[in-house]
């Protein structure tokens, strides 16, 4: 449908709009103030109002590098060998063979650019380690942090620009990186060029810091709720920074914007109704806040509860674009331009997360239903990955599910497995088929370190001890 006001074309026919992604990092699907949080956030509620806001999207896992892994790829990030975060030094890395967005469209002309953390190798280059750096994986200008600003979000030391550090830099994280946004528009953009912008904002992760203008807007808050609400606000302020580079250019009308967080919250945001927090495949650590926004060609003003997640973003992106999606691989995301224009879609694949560090360890959403399962391992998790974990990794199998309607039961709360016995058993089998296929496809990384018992206990994060304590009863049940 609406075939005929879709997508402004070229002078040949082709559909070049800009592409802009925008990643907050770690915050939770009700921290926004148009998804029901307390932050101000009038830049990203004003997208989400004019703009379509979904409210049942997913990311691509429940931490940073896989995450970012399902939205450069369009696979799960399994398959691609990024199992967990990327803990610094490790091995483990998105390799050179995968395909991300901004690879895709460099051959259809586009600009390319990232802003903020990467996450998904080493960064700058190490010589032992020898990992893609951003312009290795498409991204003609790159400025940011391996993992997060350090010391804090205040006048971090760890900037990179195009591979060369850039030493201490005065200010907060989210407006240096939308000052680089600007800086590129003045420098580098080429008028008669489509671009493609990555944004991914450090901010709400820790380590948080605030304006102190910003704090004072929550009064009545402790001190690090304050400090955290402050830290989404000005995250916002930044975002708006980015939009208005776009619209005082009038680049706005042809751009599709998409805004997401990268995973569910950790400790101090909201998650709203939903289970789990960060690093769980409960909905609070992979539903996000998700966000489309391209006036001049998606129908605006929406509010879409059909479950879509970031692997869906490249084969979107190829559709819209015309970039040739390459056939050698398989992709776990769907187009979803019919969607956005304002019909429908059908998927015709589950949604599949597989995270080893947690336990349940998988999640598949297929229609209303989502499935959980636990492996039976008693091993306590490192906080890195490890030799022992790859091990794990490579010959998982789940044992025990859960099985919830999360349309009805949006919490999670009432566990369908045992009342519905064949829903069970056909989810059941579309995981275990979809997971043999990813465990075959994963690669198996050498050089990780070696397996610490002790040092694997002592680092074992709260929930997931909660969530070991509840495998270990159902175990001996
Ligand atoms: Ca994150």
């Amino acid at each position: 449908m609406a075939q005929n006001n879709r997508i402004i074309k070229g002078e040949n026919g082709v559909r070049h709009p800009n592409i802009v992604i925008i990643l907050a990092d770690d915050m939770g699907y009700g921290d926004l103030q148009g998804y029901g949080g307390v932050a101000n956030t009038p830049n990203l509620d004003a997208l989400a109002a004019e703009g379509i806001k979904f409210t049942n999207c997913y990311a691509g896992a429940p931490n940073c590098s896989p995450s970012r892994v399902g939205l450069l790829t369009g696979r799960i990030p399994a398959r691609a060998g990024m199992y967990s975060y990327r803990p610094p030094g490790s091995a483990m890395h998105l390799p050179d063979n995968e395909v991300t967005i901004a690879e895709l469209l460099k051959p259809e002309g586009y600009q390319t650019a990232h802003f903020g953390k990467w996450h998904l190798s080493v960064l700058p280059q190490d010589e032992q380690l020898n990992q893609p750096q951003p312009h290795q994986q498409g991204f003609d200008y790159s400025l940011g942090t391996e993992n997060n600003a350090e010391p804090s979000h205040l006048n971090p030391v760890n900037f990179i620009r195009n591979g060369v550090p850039i030493g201490e830099q005065e200010g907060y994280s989210c407006q240096l990186v939308a000052n680089e946004v600007e800086l590129w528009f003045e420098q580098k953009y080429e008028k008669e060029k489509p671009f493609f912008l990555y944004v991914a904002f450090h901010e709400p992760h820790a380590k948080v810091a605030s304006p102190e203008n910003l704090i004072a807007n929550y009064p009545g808050y402790d001190k690090k709720t304050a400090e955290y609400f402050a830290n989404i606000e000005n995250m916002d302020l930044a975002a708006g920074r980015v939009l208005e580079a776009l619209k005082s250019r009038g680049l706005d009308k042809n751009t599709m914007i998409f805004f997401a967080s990268d995973n569910g919250p950790y400790r101090m945001g909201s998650q709203g109704e939903l289970r789990g927090l960060k690093g769980e495949v409960y909905d609070g650590g992979i539903k996000v806040p998700g966000i489309f926004s391209y006036p001049g060609a998606f129908p605006g003003k929406r509010e879409i509860e059909t479950p879509i997640w970031f692997q869906d973003l490249l084969p979107t992106i190829g559709e819209l674009t015309g970039a040739a999606i390459p056939s050698d691989r398989k992709y776990d995301g769907i187009n979803l331009l019919p969607l956005l224009e304002g019909g429908e879609i059908e998927r015709d694949k589950p949604m599949l997360w597989y995270f080893y560090r947690s336990s349940p360890e998988l999640a598949m959403r297929k229609g209303d239903y989502m499935l959980l399962a636990r492996a039976k391992d008693e091993m306590p998790r490192t906080h890195g990955i490890t030799d022992k974990d790859m091990e794990f990794i490579k010959t998982i199998q789940p044992e025990f599910f859960e099985l919830y309607n999360v349309v009805n039961d949006e919490g999670q709360q009432k566990d369908l497995s045992a009342t519905e016995p064949e829903k069970l058993e056909e989810m059941k089998s579309a995981m275990v088929t979809l997971l043999e296929e990813v465990k075959e496809e994963g690669p198996n990384w050498e050089g990780l370190p070696k397996y610490k018992e002790k040092k694997a206990n002592h680092n074992k994060p709260d929930e997931f001890k909660r969530n070991e304590r509840r495998f270990l009863m159902k175990g001996k049940e």
